[in-house]
């Protein structure tokens, strides 16, 4: 029976960089998640007669919401939902199944990078028919939709079972349990050389991948270690936990120090790889070495045409404005083009629906190709695994071939968290209002050559954003400042820096960074503003 409930609205159900993410104790209120999803399916003129892929990355109340959005689907009139066996996908396995079947749209519950478990995080990822994650033009209407809700739609009817593989009815709605990882396995098949990864590891070669006990555990093990032969236990952290195990799921020097310190330590493998809760990130090391997600999207560029599916060659590649130029110089030496778009993974795909380019990549360890329109964890490690099996070199000979030719772009980023949301608004208005006023001075040694916001023309719907203000300095440094926009605790300030060395590869980026660091806290007036006289988390 279907029924249709009266409800009043929630004021903070604004989506950010990827979807809308809050604090599990929000997403439990009375009628939140049911507001949200109503208002999604109202703006998007309904989904009767649609077909939708719904999962998540298992975290904290995933298995609950899952079935309240299965009985919401059937009530709207949805013609059919798709859902990985448990209610689990990955964000890159859920983009694929989206786009191979041509549906309408994807619902993936997942707050990605962010903690799960009761203190947690929680969060739905919606995707359009292109398979990626809706425009900033949408997200904006279903916000002001879920101003004015006033009822939704439910079927009231007993949980649907999600353990078995097949298809059955709800009312008139299909479901089809499908396994999660068969076809992206199929997809990784056709983009990579299979057999010389799986002669590298019966090589001897040792690898770790490090699930983080999230999503992409059971697509590691089948992939790395029973297809490709990897040793048995290669996967770490295999098992998907609603909580993470306690771990922040976001693979990055801090959150995934146990894996840093394995591969610093006498006993590290030869090569290790990290996802995050929802599997579209990832973190590269070899034996004590770490490979900076900026530069990791440019070796991958670079090396390209050892990887079947681009042998053939390469359209442009495009990186976030807060990412570090290493990939256009790469481009710029192959004579394709380098775009600049605005953070967040929906700016890339118009940019690959319209054939501009096949690599994509973030400083906040995103990488990927247009296999998809999202980032895609397990696709950069195999990509790397690839290039390893095909020229024999290590993981860092591989980097350091690189910086030989290019030269070597130090890059961090530093976080200030926690900041109060005015005093964060203020401090970026004022900034951005003090730019121009910074061209041509010096700072500690660092003479600025020209400042101004990063404005974003699409050139496929010409649509405009503004995101993030930059700080250009002579020999090739650069400052970029940002709030985050997926955080659920106060107002993040992101500030990224880079600086370009031709010669010198071997300093540490702490220190070859530090003065920049310094001179990106005078302009901003951090500390007076913040009370912050260092940042919270570098990476
Ligand atoms: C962060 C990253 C951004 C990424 C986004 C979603 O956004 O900086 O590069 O696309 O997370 O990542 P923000 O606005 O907090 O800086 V995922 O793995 O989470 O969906
Ligand atoms: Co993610």
């Amino acid at each position: 029976m279907i029924k249709t409930i009266q409800t009043t609205p929630y004021t903070d159900q604004k989506m950010g960089t990827a979807g809308i993410r809050k604090k599990v104790k929000t997403v439990l209120q009375k009628n939140y998640l049911e507001n949200f999803v109503q208002s999604l399916f109202d703006t998007i003129g309904g989904v009767q007669g649609k077909t939708f892929v719904l999962s998540g990355d298992g975290r904290y109340y995933n298995d609950i919401a899952i079935q309240k959005i299965i009985k919401m689907s059937a009530a709207n009139g949805m013609k059919k939902l798709i859902i990985g066996q448990n209610g689990m996908l990955s964000t890159p396995a859920s983009s694929h199944i989206l786009l191979e079947r041509h549906a309408d749209g994807g619902l993936t519950l997942t707050a990605s990078h962010n903690p799960g478990g009761e203190n947690g995080d929680f969060g739905i990822k919606y995707a359009t028919s292109n398979g990626g994650q809706c425009s900033s033009e949408i997200s904006q209407k279903i916000y002001e939709k879920t101003k004015t809700i006033k009822e939704y739609k439910i079927l009231s009817a007993d949980d649907v079972d999600l353990s078995k593989l097949g298809t059955f009815w709800l009312e008139q709605m299909e479901i089809e349990v499908i396994d999660p990882i068969k076809d992206y396995l199929l997809m990784m098949e056709e983009i990579f050389d299979f057999e010389a990864i799986k002669k590298l590891f019966a090589s001897g070669f040792e690898f770790v991948f490090d699930a983080m006990n999230a999503v992409t555990g059971p697509y590691g093990v089948k992939i790395f270690e029973e297809v490709l032969g990897a040793k048995k236990g290669s996967v770490h952290q295999a098992k998907p936990l609603p909580d993470f195990g306690g771990l922040h799921p976001d693979p990055n020097l801090v959150y995934a120090k146990h894996l840093v310190d394995l591969m610093y330590s006498d006993d590290a493998p030869d090569m290790a790889g990290a996802n995050d809760g929802d599997g579209d990130r990832n973190m590269i090391l070899g034996k004590k070495f770490f490979v900076s997600p900026s530069d990791s999207l440019a070796i991958l560029t670079d090396n390209y045409k050892y990887i079947p599916a681009y042998k053939n060659g390469i359209k442009g590649v495009a990186k976030s404005a807060a990412t570090s130029t290493a990939v256009c110089r790469v481009a710029e030496k192959l004579g394709i083009a380098c775009y600049e778009v605005p953070t967040g993974w929906k700016n890339f795909c118009n940019l690959m629906d319209s054939n501009r380019i096949t690599f994509c990549g973030e400083e906040s360890f995103g990488t990927s190709s247009s296999h998809i329109r999202e980032k895609d964890g397990i696709w950069a490690i195999l990509f790397w695994l690839n290039i390893i099996a095909a020229t024999g070199k290590s993981v860092e000979q591989i980097t350091r071939d690189f910086w030989a030719k290019y030269g070597r772009t130090y890059y961090l980023r530093f976080d200030f968290d926690g900041i109060d949301l005015d005093v964060a608004d203020k401090l970026m208005a004022d900034l951005e209002s003090n730019l121009k006023s910074f061209e041509g001075k010096t700072y500690n040694g660092c003479k600025v050559t020209k400042a101004h916001p990063f404005v974003y023309r699409d050139p496929v719907d010409q649509s405009e954003t503004k995101n993030g203000l930059l700080v250009y300095f002579e020999n090739g440094a650069r400052i970029c400042y940002r709030l985050s926009g997926t955080g659920t605790n106060g107002a993040t300030l992101r500030v990224y820096i880079e600086s370009y060395d031709k010669n010198d590869f071997d300093q540490d980026p702490l220190k070859a960074l530090a003065e920049l660091l310094k001179v990106a806290m005078i302009l901003a007036e951090i500390e007076q503003r913040t009370g912050k006289n260092k940042p919270d988390l570098t990476t």
